[in-house]
């Protein structure tokens, strides 16, 4: 790395020791970022670096509630604002009990730069909760996002702060949260995203994340000619971003053949088809089942348990064309990385965020390999999150062909972007450092428009 790049990130270890998550995000943009600081001297000037390295503001409460064995519980609850340069902070509320102040930064960070590239005016945050929702009653997780609503009301609001979903916060959680935010300000705004298709949502959100993934591959594909048509794809993690992938590359063709969770994979030869997606859905969305059951209903498939603190994943090493990991960070290490590569793979494309570590994105660059990075793939949330929020202020409902255009539009628009900058600064095709400079110059000049702030 230059000097300066490399005196930044030394700053960045020092004052946030630990944060592991976070030096990675921020030591692959800054990676990133080189040719830029040089060609730009005026954002060296404005410490344009220094500033979007610092969130603007930081929040981290007490959650306290009462779970069905009248026990109190107390759980950490976090905002991250990282930036307003460009609209309001917008980004997911997470539910996990790995959520540490780490991962809040990282998602925040990677936030800023991906709701850049939408075009929209969408600034940067993330939030959430190291509050574990898995085998939690319907209850107990309402009387939980209540109470983390009753300390986050007072930081966002329409104008200021929106959160959405993430993993462990789908519709049920947003419909809590909502109607808390409701009864604390007698306000019906549009604050969060995500919110039920009758009382403020919008069609095509629930999907957006996974449909824009595979816009986003589609067009990757283009660029050598090839389409889903008949590719074998493996995709990770069985929520809201894995199956609505899956659903996408069914609709075009594609053979997908495994699913997970935390606790392993199926591997299913034959393809998920629709009646098996459907089944699935109902497992997860309904039932809040595990991905193993998918073997009693449909035996000829496998399922693999995967341990934890394993050096490689299994499901990474079964032989596709294309593979989407979408479940969490760091679920492709370099191991991983070259199992997909010596098994042929052609594309690898990111639902999930910073799924792939440091080492596996390098030897996808260095093999050539179509290699989409989250913060551009999986914009497409975020963007119909967008998309709601002005269909909120207008209060208008546009219809499913509509909003799914508009995604389609967005995605495209990112992917030129991507590969534009990727020409002009790095190497072509490098989608890696074309998102990174595209959604960075974007922020980097409104910060210099809007002064020391
Ligand atoms: P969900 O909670 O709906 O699903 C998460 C899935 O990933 C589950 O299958 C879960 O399994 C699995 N998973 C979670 N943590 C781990 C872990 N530590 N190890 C292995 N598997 C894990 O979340 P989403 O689908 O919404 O989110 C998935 C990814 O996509 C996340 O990285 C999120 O940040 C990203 N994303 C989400 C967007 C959205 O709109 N929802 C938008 C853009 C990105 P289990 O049930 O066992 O925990
Ligand atoms: O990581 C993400 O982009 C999300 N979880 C979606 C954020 C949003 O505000 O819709």
């Amino acid at each position: 790395m230059s000097e300066i790049v490399d005196n930044i990130f030394k700053v960045v270890t020092q004052k946030n020791s630990g944060e592991v998550e976070f030096h990675q995000a921020v030591h692959e943009v800054l990676h990133s970022l080189e040719p830029i600081i040089d060609a730009y001297p005026e954002f060296r000037y404005h410490k344009i670096l220094e500033r979007m390295i610092e969130p603007e503001r930081l929040i981290s409460f007490r959650v306290p509630w009462v779970n069905d064995a009248e026990e109190l519980q107390i759980n950490r609850g976090f905002r991250v604002e990282m930036s307003s340069a460009l609209g309001p902070y917008k980004g997911g509320l997470r539910f996990h009990v790995s959520v540490n102040q780490s991962i809040m930064k990282f998602l925040a960070f990677e936030q800023v730069f991906k709701n850049s590239l939408t075009g929209l005016s969408l600034g940067g945050g993330k939030g959430g909760s190291d509050f574990n929702p898995k085998g939690k009653s319907d209850l107990e997780v309402m009387r939980f996002c209540q109470s983390f609503m009753t300390e986050l009301y007072r930081h966002i609001g329409e104008k200021t702060d929106v959160p959405a979903g993430d993993i462990g916060v789908g519709g049920r959680e947003i419909g809590f949260m909502f109607g808390q935010y409701k009864r604390i300000t007698n306000q019906f705004t549009g604050v969060l995203t995500g919110k039920g298709i009758e009382w403020g949502g919008s069609y095509i959100r629930p999907e957006a994340t996974g449909y824009g993934l595979i816009y986003f591959s589609g067009n990757m594909l283009e660029t050598r000619n090839e389409t889903f048509e008949g590719k074998t794809c493996l995709v990770s993690g069985s929520g809201n971003v894995s199956l609505f992938t899956t659903e996408k590359l069914i609709e075009l063709g594609a053979k997908v053949i495994t699913l997970s969770d935390s606790n392993g994979f199926i591997l299913d030869e034959e393809g998920i088809d629709r009646k098996k997606l459907d089944y699935v859905m109902k497992l997860k969305n309904i039932q809040r089942g595990r991905i193993a059951e998918y073997i009693e209903e449909y035996p000829k498939a496998k399922y693999f348990p995967v341990e934890h603190n394993r050096d490689s994943n299994p499901l990474w090493n079964v032989k596709a064309d294309c593979a989407f990991p979408c479940a969490t960070q760091n679920e492709i290490n370099e191991i991983d990385a070259k199992n997909l590569i010596d098994n042929g793979v052609i594309l690898v494309a990111e639902g999930a965020n910073m799924p792939t570590n440091e080492e596996g994105v390098e030897l996808f660059l260095d093999k050539g390999i179509l290699y989409g990075p989250a913060k551009a793939t999986n914009a497409g949330g975020v963007a119909v999150s967008g998309l709601e929020m002005s269909q909120n202020s207008s209060r208008l409902l546009w219809d499913r062909k509509k909003v799914d255009s508009e995604l389609k539009n967005i995605m495209k628009r990112i992917h030129t972007l991507c590969l534009d900058n990727s020409d002009r600064y790095s190497t072509k095709g490098n989608y890696v450092d074309g998102a990174n400079i595209a959604g960075f110059i974007r922020v980097a000049e409104a910060m210099i428009d809007q002064g020391y702030v």
